[in-house]
């Protein structure tokens, strides 16, 4: 009979006494996995449920260099929408916003999805046209989003000055289903149902290579050894190009740290999420009170997943005018993540030129939104090979100049 230390029954009690199950528990690696995911961020746990939960396949690892959501995931400032632009996007983008409804029940996990409405100001002519034209479109995709006048918008958020000098509030692209959700949470309850599923999540180990043979993958080699599998799908965002040049090939997308902060708690003053694009900021409030407050990109690549001091100043500089109560608070936090960009804005969910590698990435600012649309859809790619979700999202678009360009829905500057 196997032997437990009182330690390691202590332990294991306090894991089933926290609902983790045998999410945290470090497994034997087995000899051949069906598929093996790349990271641990939403995209690529949401991609392990999906393949468990649609298609039957559940003999899976998913190995995390880090912690679970310890990226981007949890990095974010969870704003949740769907109005994008093109067909192609607000089809992923609105699936993943419709999953994200019922998310909680569905993993039966409370992720707290909070959809309070979304709203873009217009503070420029050319963002009114930007905006109406979204909107129109949007009523063609099925996507419930529409423009509303400035009065309307200062209903919905008292605290906004809608006369400022430089950029007035002139109207706003809304949507009232879009809204937020607890980031860490999403990651949790993807891993905990992966893991009840009997998929294995591997924290601490590090992918270091990618064994290929007559083109086809074989394996990988981690920090903890090496580990065979029939598929492998790389899902690892800000290092999509140290991952794929491991696997022999070289991808269009560039790295760059975006910042966030938040303020100290205040009492509730806005129940709405407010994004300003053209003074590049945007803004919640947390159910703890404080003010969750972005801004654009860094204008430079880099690795650094920090934020820095000059970046709060600018950014609350940018919201002053059109939010004035935000000049008396206190910021206590702030922080960075390396987002994966492209050229078009737009993310890549793809087969590559190995065989039976897939690639997951270029979510850039925006990717946290989409977390189940993207599992669904790069699921039904891995399994069947095809996906009408990822179609228009593939690698060949930037050899055949299929851009879907989403840079004004991208809604942080870059
Ligand atoms: P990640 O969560 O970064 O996961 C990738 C994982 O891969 C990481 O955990 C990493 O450790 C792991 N990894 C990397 N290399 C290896 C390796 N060699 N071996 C093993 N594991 C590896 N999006 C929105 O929709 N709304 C927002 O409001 C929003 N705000 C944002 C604010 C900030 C400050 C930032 C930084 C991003 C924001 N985003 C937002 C974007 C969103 O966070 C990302 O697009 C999304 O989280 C990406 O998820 P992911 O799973 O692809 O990546
Ligand atoms: O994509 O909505 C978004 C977003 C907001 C802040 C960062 N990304």
């Amino acid at each position: 009979m196997k032997r437990y230390s009182v330690f390691a029954v202590a332990r294991e009690a306090l894991r089933y006494h926290q609902g983790w199950g045998r999410a945290w528990k470090s497994p034997e690696p087995k000899k051949k996995y069906d598929a093996i995911i790349i990271g641990a961020g939403g995209h690529g746990l949401a991609t392990a449920y999906y393949l468990g939960k649609n298609h039957g396949l559940k003999n899976v690892a998913i190995l995390e260099k880090g912690w679970l959501g310890g990226g981007n995931t949890g990095r974010n400032t969870t704003i949740i929408r769907s109005n994008y632009l093109q067909d192609a996007s607000a089809a992923i983008y609105e699936k993943a916003r419709s999953l994200y409804e019922t998310m909680s029940q569905d993993l039966n996990y409370n992720v707290m999805f909070s959809p309070r409405g979304v709203m873009m100001l217009a503070q420029t002519q050319h963002e009114i046209r930007g905006y109406k034209r979204t909107a129109q479109a949007n009523s063609l995709q099925g996507v419930s989003t529409e423009f509303i006048s400035p009065e309307k918008v200062k209903s919905l958020v008292p605290i906004i000055n809608i006369d400022g000098p430089r950029y007035p509030v002139l109207g706003a692209l809304w949507q009232s289903r879009g809204g937020t959700a607890r980031h860490d949470a999403v990651a949790w309850g993807y891993a905990r149902a992966c893991s009840d599923m009997g998929m294995d999540i591997i924290q601490q180990c590090e992918v270091t290579g990618i064994r290929r043979e007559n083109g086809q993958v074989q394996g990988v080699e981690t920090s903890k050894g090496s580990i065979d599998c029939q598929k492998l799908g790389i899902v690892v965002a800000g290092h999509t190009g140290v991952l794929a040049d491991m696997a022999g090939f070289r991808m269009p997308v560039e790295a760059v740290a975006l910042q966030a902060l938040v303020s100290e708690p205040i009492k509730p003053c806005m129940d709405v999420v407010v994004m300003a694009n053209t003074v590049h900021g945007y803004m919640s409030q947390s159910d703890k009170g404080e003010m969750v407050i972005g801004g654009g990109a860094d204008g430079f690549n880099n690795y650094t997943q920090r934020g820095s001091f000059h970046h709060v100043e600018e950014t609350v500089r940018a919201l002053i005018e059109t939010f004035p109560i935000i000049s008396r608070l206190k910021m206590l936090r702030w922080w960075g993540g390396i987002v994966d960009m492209t050229g078009d804005r737009s993310p890549i969910l793809s087969k590559t030129p190995v065989g039976n590698i897939f690639i997951n990435c270029g979510w850039g600012t925006g990717g946290f939104k989409a977390i189940p649309g993207s599992g669904w859809a790069m699921a039904e790619l891995m399994a069947k090979g095809h996906s009408s979700l990822t179609e228009e999202f593939s690698l060949n678009r930037f050899k055949e100049g299929k851009f879907i360009d989403e840079s004004v829905a991208a809604g942080v500057a870059h």
